[in-house]
């Protein structure tokens, strides 16, 4: 099925130039880049996209992580891309993420892990919404 989700290149893949070669994995495999913005992530935007790991020991290192550089939003879309991109990125935690994975070929440890994808259709609505409105 043909499905539109969310990915955003977090601020270390921004910093350390690895965009281009990022987005060039999802085009290689056939998804579309139908939207693409380069900014920063408001405190609003990074608390509604994380609201499910509110509480957590993590969370406030990870919203002031994901605020304090620009990162590149995207809506992909394509033959099943949540999960295609999902597959791309690799485990959360690079330390896990196969060779071959964006995560394990692009970052070290998990506070900086590179890239966030929407993990379900409801989740990519929902956080398209969020950043594009
Ligand atoms: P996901 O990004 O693969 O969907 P989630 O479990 O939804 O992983 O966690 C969201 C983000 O929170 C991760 O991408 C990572 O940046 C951060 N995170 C998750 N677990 C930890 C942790 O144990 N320590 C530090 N950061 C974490
Ligand atoms: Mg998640």
């Amino acid at each position: 099925m043909t499905e539109r989700t969310f990915c955003m290149l977090k601020p270390d893949a921004v910093a350390n130039r690895h965009i281009g070669e990022i987005i060039g994995r999802f085009e290689r495999v056939g998804l579309v880049v139908e939207r693409l913005e380069m900014g920063m992530v408001s405190q609003d935007q990074a608390t509604a996209n994380y609201a499910e790991h509110e509480g957590k020991p993590f969370y406030d290192g990870l919203i002031s992580y994901i605020t304090s550089g620009p990162v590149v939003k995207m809506v992909i879309s394509g033959t099943d891309a949540v999960q295609v991109c999902r597959k791309l990125m690799g485990a959360t935690n690079p330390l896990e993420a196969a060779p071959g994975t964006i995560r394990g070929d692009f970052g070290l440890v998990m506070d900086a892990n590179v890239i966030h994808g929407s993990d379900s259709l409801e989740s990519a609505e929902r956080e398209i919404a969020i950043f594009f409105g």
